[in-house]
């Protein structure tokens, strides 16, 4: 069962991918944050790179929102969101899950596809969901444990496991998405 605390943090953050401010989570809302992300860097619709950043925004929704839609009417309230972490986290997942499901997650933060998320990519992100540039200075602090001013696909998967399973109100992962 998710504690008060994981429930208040983790709606924070449905309510945050809620681009479209309806309630829902829902693949427009990703077509959204991809169109926002295209526009702070300056990719012009109709290019490749623009449906290239558009397509891994649709892949994060198909593979780790659209499991959540239990009633399969393409929309995740926030219940069903709160339920299917709580699966998640009740599944204790390896390392080798984390880095399979947040693989799509990383690969749309990830602009120049190098295989690391320096702070201007996870700015860029976190702008897209309408979080500020001192936000994403933060956030990048607390989930870049080596403090070599990258992102690996480890910190990455690790911190995002421990964004949703944490239950300690001190531990840094808590500020994956600046939130909290
Ligand atoms: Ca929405
Ligand atoms: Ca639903
Ligand atoms: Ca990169
Ligand atoms: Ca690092």
């Amino acid at each position: 069962m998710l504690t008060e605390f994981q429930k208040r943090k983790l709606s924070l953050r449905f309510y945050m991918a809620d681009t479209s401010k309806d309630g829902m989570v829902e693949l427009a809302d990703f077509e959204q944050q991809g169109q926002k992300v295209a526009e702070l860097i300056g990719i012009q619709p109709g290019s490749t790179e623009y449906e290239k950043i558009i397509s891994t925004y649709v892949a994060n929704w198909e593979i780790y929102w659209k499991p959540a839609d239990a009633d399969g009417d393409n929309k995740i309230t926030v219940d069903e969101y709160l339920k299917s972490a709580d699966i998640l986290i009740a599944e204790n997942t390896g390392k080798k899950t984390k880095l399979r499901v947040n693989k799509a997650f990383f690969d749309s933060i990830d602009l120049d596809r190098d295989g690391e998320i320096t702070l201007n990519e996870y700015t860029i992100y976190l702008k897209a969901v309408g979080r500020s540039e001192e936000d994403a200075k933060m956030a990048f602090s607390k989930i870049d444990t080596n403090g070599d001013g990258k992102l690996s696909r480890d910190e990455f998967a690790t911190a995002l496991y421990d964004y949703h399973a944490s239950n300690d109100p001190q531990a840094p992962a808590n500020r994956f998405f600046s939130l909290y």
